[in-house]
């Protein structure tokens, strides 16, 4: 109750702050998008990550709040950028979780928000885990078709730690999956989980998908990615999250 009444001053006080990780092109590491991931920036406990308010944020319904406001900053850096590097066709991935997709508004939200920013949907990538399935699939099902009607593209992250992934992929038109880092933490050590990605890559190749393989950390694990064929990289060997200013500076570098 103390963390909610804290969140609701932390939105009204303007206390949240967005960071950028970069996502390469696996063979180039060329940048060519980016994902959006929220902090905290608290009066006296510093930096606060994700994990220690999402949670309670979608318990209490503040996630919507937070989301919108998540959701027009990342997409007005994204226009600056855009105006700023012509040259870039990068990406924004922004996380979304299905307490903001069950919102009927939500659709209508997005669509008001590109046509204010000016940015060509197509920019838009919207990260959803299985979790939004298991309550209402249907409707679900309504408002990712809802957002691919209007050229947004629909990622679904930490791939492959749910529970029925395969099911997923066959009943809802996805433009992207995220391979969970475990799996690319596990894939050296391990043969098993090295044939699992392989198998993941060629499924999402067959479906004319975007993979994104997270977590890499080392120039190992870059090269074992490699060689599956995944599209994509994502981890601290890349960039870890940073700021705008942060991000900014690394565009101007890789121009
Ligand atoms: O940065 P960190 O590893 O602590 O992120 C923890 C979790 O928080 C991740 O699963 C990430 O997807 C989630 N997260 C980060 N930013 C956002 C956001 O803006 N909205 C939502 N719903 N989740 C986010
Ligand atoms: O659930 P989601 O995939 O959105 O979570 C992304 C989170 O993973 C980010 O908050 C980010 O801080 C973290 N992350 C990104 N790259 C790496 C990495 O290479 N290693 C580890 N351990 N965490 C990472
Ligand atoms: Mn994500
Ligand atoms: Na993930």
């Amino acid at each position: 109750l103390e963390l909610q009444t804290d969140l609701r001053n932390a939105l009204a006080r303007d206390e949240f702050v967005l960071h950028y990780q970069p996502i390469c092109d696996t063979v180039t590491a060329r940048i060519r998008g980016v994902e959006a991931l929220v902090r905290w920036q608290h009066p006296t406990r510093g930096l606060v990550p994700p994990g220690a308010f999402i949670g309670a944020a979608e318990e209490t319904g503040l996630i919507r709040e937070l989301g919108r406001w998540v959701l027009h900053e990342a997409c007005r850096q994204m226009r600056a950028w855009r105006d700023r590097f012509p040259e870039t066709d990068l990406r924004l991935s922004v996380n979304t979780s299905g307490e903001e997709l069950k919102d009927p508004r939500f659709v209508d939200g997005v669509r008001d928000l590109l046509a204010d920013t000016g940015l060509d949907p197509r920019v838009l990538q919207l990260e959803v885990t299985e979790a939004i399935f298991l309550q209402d699939p249907e409707y679900i099902a309504g408002i990712l078709d809802g957002l691919r009607a209007l050229g947004v593209r629909i990622a679904l992250d930490d791939f492959g730690t749910g529970y029925s992934s395969l099911s997923y992929l066959d009943r809802y038109r996805l433009d992207t999956i995220k391979i969970d880092r475990s799996f690319v933490t596990r894939m050296l050590t391990q043969r098993r989980t090295w044939e699992i990605v392989t198998a993941i890559v060629k499924l999402g190749q067959a479906l004319d998908l975007d993979i994104v393989a997270e977590g890499v950390e080392d120039e190992t694990q870059r090269q074992a990615i490699r060689a599956t064929g995944c599209g994509f990289v994502q981890g601290y060997l890349l960039g870890r999250p940073a700021s705008a200013a942060d991000f900014a500076r690394t565009l101007e570098a890789s121009d």
